[in-house]
């Protein structure tokens, strides 16, 4: 009876937790995972138990792993450079692929091994959500016996974060970072200018920048601090359009029939850089040159979309000489030398460019690309409707390809019939966290179709997005989706099995001070609430 009472007990207190066994919290899925005989297991004892890193590379997953389980199980474990340690962290240049990882819970010990530094620090993340998921053997002290042999579907993993509409302070975005790199995403796309503020500080023209903005030394540390949480920081600067605030500060780069009108930041959302002004290409170069210098990713996002051409090169003079000297028929042909230009510098300065993907429509039907980008530039498609047809375009033009289609991967679009944006919403279609969940980056396209692809990009525009608790509120869960869409091969996903590993990662957000949605409509038959 004694016996009997205190297995109800313990299945009852077990069972009263979200979570109850290792796989229960994994998110995103690992692709490859074999569960070892159940007496398998080892007990973290902080008296006895150390870790071991084979370098000082490691010794950021080390302290994470750490932390991890003071939180998990309030036992302290030491960090040695000496192989001793039961919990080993190694370098393994034998996995292929730089991010893959692999663990092995043993009844000695757990090792982990990854192809990078970054790799290492994966499987360290994937072995707290084991931590955090398992709560009856983690309460117990105990790891259960599992292998994880996990590697990405993408290499390219990314979150665009838009402090151009609102600007978020450099603590906001390192907060905004601890949360994507838990869930494995891998850029961070920093959407630095618009009409609305230039957002980043340049030595030479020092007349750019708005009142908020990151000085280099912000910069340094936001990439600084992603760099350690294998997060690479891209910077866009968008250009031509959507350039208010940077034509505020260099009015001569208006188009000549504009020459007359002021420009108010955040409001002149048509106003281009001029294709033909003497000095705008001058200029762009010089700062391309200071970008190159801050961020050490080997990519520049120039951004390229909603020019609005038909009101501004369409009609200025000086852009119409050009046009008839060049022979081009259509004003949207302004776009070959403008980006040749200003890819030169990029170029130049040992980086390659990312554009947002124009089509010659803004809707379906579409049939070809805005103007011919050049073979190396790498794209993103986003435009609803669109993404078959950028799809197929990049496919045979040979540009790499970045998944955002505004179906699924745009956050700033509501979660919830009536939900936010309150403000600045324009006719969002409602993008619930299932709507995310059915993303298939590779569009169901055959093998060879979607070999281009390199990755996925999450969204999060800033109109509507005033601090750090609100786009982290849009960013999550949905953005815990598309991390599954990024790492997890379509034969290992489910949207059941997504919903159950959601909950304890939405605690364990929550738990950390994370504003997230609790998506209700999604177990409770709430009817339409699209
Ligand atoms: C379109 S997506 C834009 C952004 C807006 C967004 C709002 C893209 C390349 N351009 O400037 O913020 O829609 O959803």
């Amino acid at each position: 009876m004694k016996h009997l009472l205190f297995v109800i007990v313990g299945v009852l207190s077990c069972s009263s937790m979200v979570a109850q066994d290792n796989l229960s919290a994994l998110l995103p899925m690992p692709n490859e995972i074999s569960l070892k005989d159940t007496d398998v297991c080892f007990t973290i004892d902080g008296r006895k138990t150390s870790i071991s890193i084979g370098s000082d590379e490691l010794s950021f997953a080390a302290r994470k792993l750490q932390d991890a389980i003071y939180e998990n199980m309030q036992e302290t474990v030491n960090i040695s450079k000496d192989g001793d340690g039961e919990l080993k962290l190694l370098l393994d240049h034998s996995l292929k692929n730089k991010e893959q990882y692999t663990i092995d819970v043993s009844n000695d010990g757990i090792v982990i091994r990854g192809a990078s530094k970054g790799a290492v620090f994966y499987g360290v993340v994937t072995l707290e959500q084991i931590l955090t998921g398992d709560r009856c053997h983690t309460s117990r002290h105990q790891v259960k016996g599992i292998c994880v042999n996990d590697t990405p579907r993408f290499g390219y993993r990314a979150f665009m974060l838009d402090p151009a509409r609102n600007f978020l302070p450099v603590e906001s975005v390192k907060f905004f970072i601890d949360q994507m790199a838990q869930y494995k995403y891998n850029v961070l796309q920093l959407h630095l200018t618009d009409d609305q503020g230039w957002r980043i500080h340049i030595d030479k023209y020092p007349q750019l920048a708005s009142k908020d903005h990151y000085t280099k030394e912000d910069i340094k540390e936001i990439v600084r601090y992603a760099a350690q949480r294998n997060v690479t920081v891209v910077p866009e600067l968008d250009i031509p359009g959507h350039t208010s605030a940077m034509l505020a500060a260099f009015p001569e780069f208006k188009c000549g029939h504009k020459d007359s009108v002021s420009i108010e930041i955040g409001k002149t959302v048509n106003m281009m850089l001029c294709a033909s002004a003497d000095g705008v290409y001058s200029v762009i170069d010089d700062i391309i040159k200071e970008i190159a210098g801050m961020f050490p990713a080997e990519y520049i996002h120039l951004g390229g979309d909603e020019a609005a051409i038909a009101d501004n090169w369409a009609k200025c003079p000086r852009c119409n000489r050009l046009m008839e000297k060049s022979g081009y028929s259509k004003p949207s042909q302004l776009m070959i030398p403008f980006f040749a230009k200003v890819m030169k510098s990029v170029k130049k300065n040992g980086k390659r460019t990312i554009l947002w993907c124009e089509l010659d429509n803004i809707y379906p039907p579409a049939n070809d690309y805005l103007f011919p980008y050049p073979k190396e530039t790498v794209l993103v498609s986003w435009r609803g409707g669109l993404t078959p047809k950028c799809l197929e375009l990049t496919h045979d033009h040979g540009n790499p390809l970045i998944m955002a289609p505004g179906e699924y991967a745009y956050l700033d679009y509501p979660q919830y019939k009536g939900d936010f944006p309150e403000f600045n919403n324009w006719g969002m279609p409602i993008t619930t966290l299932e709507t995310c969940y059915g993303f298939d980056p590779g569009y169901g396209q055959a093998g060879k179709k979607q070999e281009h692809i390199m990755g996925v990009m999450a969204t999060l525009w800033g109109e509507a997005i005033k601090d750090i608790n609100r786009a982290t509120y849009m960013a999550y869960p949905r953005g815990l989706a598309l991390a599954e869409a990024g790492w997890t091969d379509m034969e290992n996903r489910d949207w059941k099995s997504f919903k159950n590993r959601m909950y304890p990662n939405i605690m364990k957000l929550m738990k950390h001070g994370v504003s997230v949605r609790v998506p209700f409509e999604i177990e409770q038959n709430l009817g339409n609430y699209k």
